[in-house]
């Protein structure tokens, strides 16, 4: 079984989550996503709307996601692509070649991201609806 792996906030989940996690789970056979969790997205500096029990829920409904870990330091991912057998890991371009080390351990893609949407435009939208 081809194991893919990928991390990310995953808030207010949008269709460019959906195309990136559909895209990564077709790379193999099964797809774990490492979801950041709210103490880790503060490391981010990243304030999720929604927590990391509901963020981890609604990941865990996509029919293109199987398994759901925490993702609690930017440390843990050889450790993750070791003691998962991962053998592919995946992540949106906007990360191109920041976890190249990782070639040593599985093969690392990075896909191009979805023009046009993103967590922060609609936060920026639906605050410019409310200011009106
Ligand atoms: N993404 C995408 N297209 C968008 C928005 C996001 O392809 N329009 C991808 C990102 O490139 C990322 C994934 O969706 O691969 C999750 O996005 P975020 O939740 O913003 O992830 P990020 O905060 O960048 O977390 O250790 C890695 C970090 O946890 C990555």
């Amino acid at each position: 079984m081809k194991k893919v792996l990928t991390y990310g906030t995953f808030d207010l989940l949008h269709w460019g989550h959906i195309n990136l996690l559909k895209r990564a789970r077709n790379l193999g056979d099964y797809l774990v996503v490492a979801l950041s969790t709210d103490e880790f997205n503060a490391v981010k500096n990243k304030k999720s709307y929604h927590s990391y029990e509901n963020r981890k829920m609604l990941l865990e409904a996509i029919r293109y996601v199987d398994e759901v870990i925490p993702e609690s330091t930017w440390e843990q991912k050889i450790s993750d692509v070791i003691d998962n057998n991962i053998e592919v890991f995946v992540m949106g371009d906007d990360w191109e070649a920041k976890f190249d080390f990782l070639k040593d351990y599985c093969e690392v893609i990075y896909l191009p991201r979805t023009e046009g949407i993103s967590t922060s435009k609609i936060k920026q939208d639906l605050f410019a609806v409310s200011s009106q």
